[in-house]
């Protein structure tokens, strides 16, 4: 090796044993242009933050992490949890920051934020205050072992699978990316996604790994369900703050503050926010394109039910012989 080669430093290692891991691992072009690589077996498209993030990461015990697939409600949780948790801080509503600022500003992703190379895309965890509020889609099993160690707690939200993979196609349609996507292409990679192809998944390797910890230790990992939030948020929220260490009191109760958050946090009253019309938090999309329609068995309007009953089998048959199902989702095909 030549000199000019060599690397010399930590961070010039670190880069070449990533470039050697790259040529090894299985890779897909996901939706024709992101390079995803089959890492600790899940679909990895953002490989270095990972590691980065794996590597790093000190949890605390107070830190309140969000766990989820794409597209499973990461926007409505991220804005619940800032909520619930800093009801004390902004006890005036109306000047609640969810009006100037996106939820994903609020409650950061460590791919994008805080393990993330782009210039201007590192921040200071010990900038955070405390309880610290933090993002991941990484499945269950590759999470760092402080976080599994410690005594942090995880808030997991799933999705039904089919209204899962809608938002996702949408959600590209509308990325800046050089390959087009057109909307033809749509039965193409929902057998993809049936096959297990899908960012952070397979889908039901996803689910299920934070199902079975939840299952181990419900004080560790909560377990909530998009469908839940929608049928019944109150319930739902007040769970939520009971999780994380801060019950509403009788008072809060009496009070409607629960009522509030709710409110505060739909996709209506979010959707109208200047920030969420017109801002661009992550460089590569618009805000809005986070706020759609929020509903349950939108994915009728897009996929033919008896063509998906025979895709979606293999993974249904996988969820329920590890003896899970959906508490509020019941599937209409
Ligand atoms: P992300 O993975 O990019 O963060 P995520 O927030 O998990 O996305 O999912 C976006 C979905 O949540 C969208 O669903 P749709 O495509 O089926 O419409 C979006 O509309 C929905 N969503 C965003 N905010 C809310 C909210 N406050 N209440 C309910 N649903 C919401």
């Amino acid at each position: 090796m030549s000199t000019s080669t060599k690397p010399n430093s930590l961070e010039d290692i670190e880069e070449c044993k990533l470039k050697q891991l790259q040529l090894t691992l299985p890779k897909i072009l996901w939706l024709g242009s992101y390079p995803t690589y089959l890492y600790q077996g899940f679909w990895c498209p953002v490989l270095e933050p990972t590691i980065s993030f794996q590597t790093h990461f000190q949890a605390h015990d107070s830190d309140i992490i969000l766990a989820s697939l794409p597209k499973s409600g990461t926007t409505w949780l991220k804005s619940l949890i800032f909520s619930v948790v800093n009801r004390n801080k902004f006890p005036d509503l109306s000047k609640h920051p969810l009006h100037t600022q996106n939820p994903h500003e609020l409650v950061l992703q460590f791919k994008y934020k805080l393990y993330s190379k782009i210039k201007g895309c590192q921040l200071d965890l010990t900038q955070l205050p405390s309880p610290r509020l933090l993002a991941t889609d990484i499945p269950y099993p590759s999470l760092p072992g402080s976080i599994k160690t410690s005594k942090c707690k995880i808030v997991y939200v799933c999705r039904n699978p089919l209204d899962t993979f809608i938002s996702l196609w949408h959600f590209n349609l509308r990325c800046e990316r050089d390959e087009i996507i057109t909307p033809d292409m749509i039965m193409k990679y929902f057998e993809d996604f049936c096959k297990g192809d899908f960012p952070f998944g397979s889908y039901e390797d996803h689910i299920l790994g934070y199902w079975n910890e939840h299952t181990r230790n419900s004080n560790k990992v909560l377990f909530l369900e998009y469908e839940g939030l929608k049928t019944d948020p109150y319930d739902q929220v007040k769970r939520l703050a009971e999780f994380m260490g801060c019950p509403f009191s009788k008072v809060e109760e009496k009070g409607n503050i629960v009522e509030e958050i709710v409110k505060l946090c739909s996709l209506d009253s979010l959707k109208e926010k200047e920030v969420n019309k017109s801002g661009k938090f992550y460089d590569f999309v618009e805000n809005n394109a986070l706020f759609r329609k929020g509903e349950v068995g939108d994915w009728i309007n897009y996929l033919n039910p008896s063509i998906v009953k025979e895709l979606l089998h293999d993974l249904q048959e996988k969820l329920k012989k590890s003896g899970f199902s959906f508490k509020y989702y019941q599937q209409n095909f």
